[in-house]
């Protein structure tokens, strides 16, 4: 366990304890990189895995699958997070691909800074896709890459806690 800064659900700086799973037990949050997250935006929980809604969606319904433990690279994780991370993403997958009226997925992993990762925590970006959804089909990639990056993102861009807590709970219904 140890302690680290905190100020994302509050505007004070508060002390949060953080443990090596990135579950953070005293206020019940999860570790994503930098960020910390709370548990009204998180839809899935596995032994070794999570699932949260994006604050800035590409497409509706696109969602991140993350090891609990915060790791940054996908050569980090062990077999058995891979496994329990891969296994996740394929519910998560079926589930949003459902829910937001999708006819197929796409599955990104920006694995290291050149290939676009911005948050050093691994993670499978999950897009329910529909025919037409991107003028040019592959400009997805383009739109992954670039979404987040800072000439692109601001805060004002980002959904509501109160969106983004609402569609976890309905995504969160298909795992009950
Ligand atoms: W990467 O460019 O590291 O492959 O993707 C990071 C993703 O995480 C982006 O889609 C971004 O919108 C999303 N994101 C970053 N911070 C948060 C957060 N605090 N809550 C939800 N989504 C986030």
């Amino acid at each position: 366990m140890r302690w680290e800064f905190s100020s994302f659900a509050f505007p004070r700086i508060s002390l949060v304890a953080v443990g090596k799973t990135g579950f953070n037990r005293e206020e019940m949050s999860f570790r994503f990189g930098q960020h910390l997250i709370k548990p009204s935006v998180v839809f899935l929980k596995t032994e070794l895995s999570f699932a949260l809604v994006n604050r800035k969606p590409v497409v509706p319904g696109h969602v991140l699958v993350c090891p609990l433990r915060p790791v940054e690279r996908f050569r980090d994780l062990r077999p058995d997070e891979v496994a329990d991370l891969f296994q996740a993403t394929q519910r998560v997958g079926m589930v949003v691909e459902k829910h937001f009226q999708g006819t197929s997925l796409t599955f990104s992993i920006q694995d290291g800074p050149e290939a676009g990762q911005t948050v050093k925590h691994v993670h499978v970006h999950v897009l329910p896709r529909k025919a037409g959804d991107f003028h040019r089909n592959d400009s997805v990639y383009d739109e992954l890459q670039k979404h987040d990056k800072e000439e692109e993102d601001s805060p004002t861009l980002w959904r509501s806690e109160e969106e983004m807590a609402s569609e976890a709970a309905a995504l969160r219904v298909y795992f009950q």
